[in-house]
């Protein structure tokens, strides 16, 4: 298709670009991290969302590529941060079986020398769902690299529950649809307790995606969620506008 040709020469062309987006300490709005988000604009067909051509990339198999070239642009900004800032980064569901893709993930790490426990990789639940097993096994070594696993759109894939029972993750990402009616769907507050609730009994952090408005920060403030990304706080920026967000806090 035009948009697979396009992709091919951009990804050669070196113009996929990430962006970061602040995840912040709702109480006080202190940067945490910031989430890589990959972006494309292509000349022709204009801006392309990830949500479209990361699928594409893995239906045609460049996604490796794609993810390796992606991977160290981030890390090779991350590293400027200040130390206490963490990099999460998503991964794509047919990476999350390939049993490379720690080796690879270190590999890129190393080679730009970013510490494995600044970096955090998103999976989703329907990443894990094709072949359990294999998934488990490259968490379980992500993870012994001192890597952090969360789980992205906590709430909306199948068998959440049993997800976290099985899998050792580091942290839940309370999927947006949640955080958009927590002030105005009673069951959508209760839902978002509960999550926190069970989150602390099984020793896992938790990030609310999506937040918009004052009301639904205070909200989740007060249900006990304290760290947080959305478009109140900002949307993903580029690697320059990290450097001054971060200079404007000191
Ligand atoms: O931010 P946004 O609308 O741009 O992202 C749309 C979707 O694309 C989200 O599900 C997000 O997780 C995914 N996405 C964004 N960047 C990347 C990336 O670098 N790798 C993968 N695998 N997914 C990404
Ligand atoms: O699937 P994942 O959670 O990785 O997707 C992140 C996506 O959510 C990106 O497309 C990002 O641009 C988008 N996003 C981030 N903050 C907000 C927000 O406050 N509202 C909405 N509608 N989307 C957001
Ligand atoms: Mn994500
Ligand atoms: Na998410």
């Amino acid at each position: 298709t035009e948009v697979e040709q396009a992709l091919r020469r951009a990804i050669i062309a070196d113009e996929v670009a990430v962006n970061f987006q602040p995840i912040i300490n709702i109480a006080d709005g202190a940067l945490l991290g910031f989430e890589a988000l990959a972006r494309w604009t292509d000349r022709d067909l204009g801006f392309i969302s990830p949500a479209l051509f990361i699928p594409l990339a893995e239906e045609r198999g460049f996604i490796d590529s794609l993810t390796d070239t992606l991977l160290r642009k981030a890390a090779e900004t991350a590293k400027n941060w200040p130390s206490h800032l963490f990099l999460s980064f998503n991964m794509s569901s047919i990476q999350l079986t390939d049993p490379a893709t720690c080796h690879n993930v270190i590999a890129i790490l190393n080679s730009v020398g970013l510490d494995p426990r600044r970096v955090e990789l998103e999976i989703t639940e329907t990443a894990m769902m094709s072949d359990p097993e294999a998934a488990g096994e490259v968490v379980n070594e992500l993870r012994s690299f001192g890597i952090r696993v969360s789980l992205d759109d906590f709430g909306t894939g199948q068998s959440s529950l049993g997800r976290l029972r099985d899998f050792a993750f580091d942290k839940v990402k309370i999927d947006r649809s949640f955080v958009n009616e927590i002030t105005v769907d009673r069951s959508s507050g209760t839902i978002v307790k509960a999550i926190l609730a069970m989150c602390e009994g099984l020793d896992l952090k938790v990030i609310a995606e999506g937040i918009e408005t004052p009301e639904q920060a205070a909200k989740l403030l007060e249900l006990g969620c304290r760290a947080g990304q959305g478009y109140l706080f900002g949307k993903a920026v580029n690697a320059e506008t990290t450097y001054t967000l971060i200079k404007l806090e000191r």
